[in-house]
């Protein structure tokens, strides 16, 4: 018996729930629908950060304390281009400079990004789908006082410091799902929203054509993961950026960083919210909202905790009702 998931996300959040729910699942169960409007032109290259990290994670190449990028990779070229007096801001490691090369050679040959995602997917050897959200060229834009920001930017050169006042999705009015991408929502047995920014990586996605309606259609099998745990502080510099991010980004909307504000923005979308145990106190005002909650713990610190995670999902995703509670 199959049991198909299709998950939507971003980089380093959605990749932590990746890895273990492809592990628990058959090959080609998996499809990830990824974030691009992250993506940024570079040095002429095209860098795809959340396409990349999920690539390398699920290969387990990725490294873990950053986040990002390829474990063990070394910097020379970025060095090299400081000492030629360039500030090298985006760090591209070496080894992960050759992806880069390779898609940004398929692209010029005239290969759209889910083609080129297949190749890189394929060359590595990985078994789950990876489909960028578009084929389109988009990119989030973060206006702020002092001016408006290419998403990256702000994320890295401005260590995605606040006040944000508010973010654009460039490109995303023309920008259509690319191939597979609706079928992936419509076919699965169980779609989830992953762990990932709100507003700047899992609302590109939502604000494509098609995508919301395809969800709401099918509101009942759609869970949501809380991509924040508010009552336990973040323990790596790498996260902390990230959540100073999520944070400055909610707070745009008048949101605060909170799981049940992140519940209130997939109400319409999602039915059912895993919320990490530390922030159980949140459960009721979130089942006002009009969501089941299952209650686990979500920060994935050991593999053990992200076979549980992924186990919860696969159970919901198979229909088996009964009690999702991940110990
Ligand atoms: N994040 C940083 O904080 N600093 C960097 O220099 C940096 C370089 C980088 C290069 C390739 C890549 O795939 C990701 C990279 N990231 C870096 C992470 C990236 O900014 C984020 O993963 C996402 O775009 C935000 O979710």
């Amino acid at each position: 018996m199959t049991t198909k998931i299709t998950m939507l996300g971003g980089g380093v959040g959605c990749s932590r729930v990746a890895v273990p729910l492809a592990r628990a699942l058959q090959p080609g169960e998996l499809t990830l629908v990824v974030n691009t409007a992250d993506d940024l032109w570079r040095y002429g290259l095209r860098i795809c950060p959340d396409l990349d990290t999920n690539l390398y994670a699920l290969s387990g190449r990725r490294d873990e304390e950053r986040g990002w990028g390829l474990t063990g990779d070394t910097f020379v070229a970025m060095e090299q281009l400081r000492a030629l007096g360039h500030d090298a801001w985006f760090n591209l490691g070496d080894h992960d400079l050759a992806t880069h090369l390779l898609r940004t050679s398929l692209l010029r040959s005239g290969l759209p990004l889910s083609t080129v995602t297949s190749e890189l997917v394929e060359r590595t050897g990985i078994q789950t789908r990876l489909l960028p959200m578009t084929d389109s060229e988009v990119g989030s834009r973060i206006v702020m006082a002092d001016g408006t920001h290419e998403f990256q930017e702000w994320f890295v050169r401005r260590g995605a410091a606040g006040p944000v006042t508010e973010v654009e999705y460039g490109g995303i009015e023309s920008a259509v799902p690319s191939p597979g991408v609706l079928d992936a929502i419509a076919n699965a047995d169980l779609v989830v929203i992953g762990p990932s920014n709100p507003v700047s990586s899992i609302e590109p996605i939502l604000a494509l054509p098609g995508i919301r309606e395809q969800l709401a259609a099918r509101r009942a099998s759609v869970m949501a993961v809380t991509p924040v745990v508010t009552a336990i502080p973040v323990d790596t510099a790498g996260d902390d950026h990230r959540t100073r991010a999520a944070r400055a980004l909610m707070d745009s909307r008048g949101l605060p960083h909170t799981a049940t504000a992140v519940a209130g923005l997939y109400r319409d979308l999602a039915s059912s919210f895993i919320l990490d145990s530390a922030d159980a106190a949140e459960a009721a005002a979130i089942e006002d909202l009009g969501l089941e909650v299952i209650v686990a713990n979500t920060l994935i610190t050991d593999p053990p905790r992200g076979d549980r995670l992924a186990e919860a999902l696969v159970r919901r995703a198979s229909g088996q009702i009964g009690d999702e509670r991940p110990e």
